[in-house]
């Protein structure tokens, strides 16, 4: 018959089997993508036998996300996974987000709300330079969707001092009927939520470019897009989690 002894024994295998299992099925369900490698924000590079070993590497390093190579058997930890642009081809790499740190985690310097990371510029620039600035860090001008997405930019705003105006990610700079659209979503402005002042836009076909004013109290307003003002870069966290 069993022994106390054996019973035990078994109750322990059978505990680490379903441990191990479980563990397993975090890791592939956090798996970002395959064959590429990050270039930026590399934290250590060890070499390691399994994904589940540089997994627990990475939350001791206080990473966002590593990478695995079954081939060499080697572990990349990384601060945080830039976006698109930082990628290289590489086969035999796997990237992971770390659960531990996959709640919200933004770069360094950005702020998080809701379900995006914000950065307000510390430069002015015109429109068309600030959208290029924010997607040179794989963002976009901010596209603000809600009340509260609003609110919050509002708040942050007023302990912001690098400028008067601030560009948002709207304009009908590229279209011939003066439609007003996010770049970033690519939808139409006026069919969701708007906050314009009164007054605005109060030049259409000349004034292509949306902007917050703070003697508006940061509504909005259409702008001369060469115009020099702060703007605000967002990325969504769902676009983090989509890298490659
Ligand atoms: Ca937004
Ligand atoms: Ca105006």
């Amino acid at each position: 018959m069993f022994t106390f002894k054996t019973v035990f024994v078994f109750c322990v295998f059978y505990i680490l089997v379903k441990m191990c299992r479980s563990a397993m099925r975090t890791l592939q369900a956090e798996q970002i993508f395959d064959n590429n490698i990050v270039l930026d924000n590399l934290l250590a590079e060890y070499g390691h036998s399994s994904s589940a070993l540089c997994s627990v590497v990475c939350q001791q390093e206080n990473c966002e996300c590593f990478g695995f190579n079954s081939v060499t058997q080697m572990c990349r930890v990384h601060a945080f996974c830039t976006p698109n642009n930082t990628l290289v081809e590489e086969s035999g790499w796997k990237y992971y987000r770390s659960r531990a740190k996959s709640a919200a985690r933004c770069p360094i310097g950005w702020d998080h709300y809701g379900n995006s990371c914000y950065l307000f510029s510390k430069d002015t620039q015109p429109w068309n330079s600030s959208l290029d600035s924010c997607a040179s860090v794989g963002a976009s001008l901010v596209a603000i969707e809600s009340q509260t997405e609003e609110t919050f930019i509002q708040n942050r705003l007023r302990h912001e001092f690098a400028s008067f105006m601030w560009w948002l990610g709207g304009t009908d700079q590229f279209t011939s009927n003066q439609t007003w659209y996010w770049v970033q979503t690519e939808q139409k402005i006026n069919s969701g939520y708007t906050d314009w002042y009164r007054t605005e836009p109060d030049r259409p076909g000349q004034q292509h470019c949306l902007a917050m004013r703070k003697d508006l109290n940061y509504q909005w307003c259409d702008d001369y897009c060469p115009e020099l003002h702060g703007y605000i870069c967002e990325i969504t966290l769902g676009d983090l989690d989509l890298i490659g």
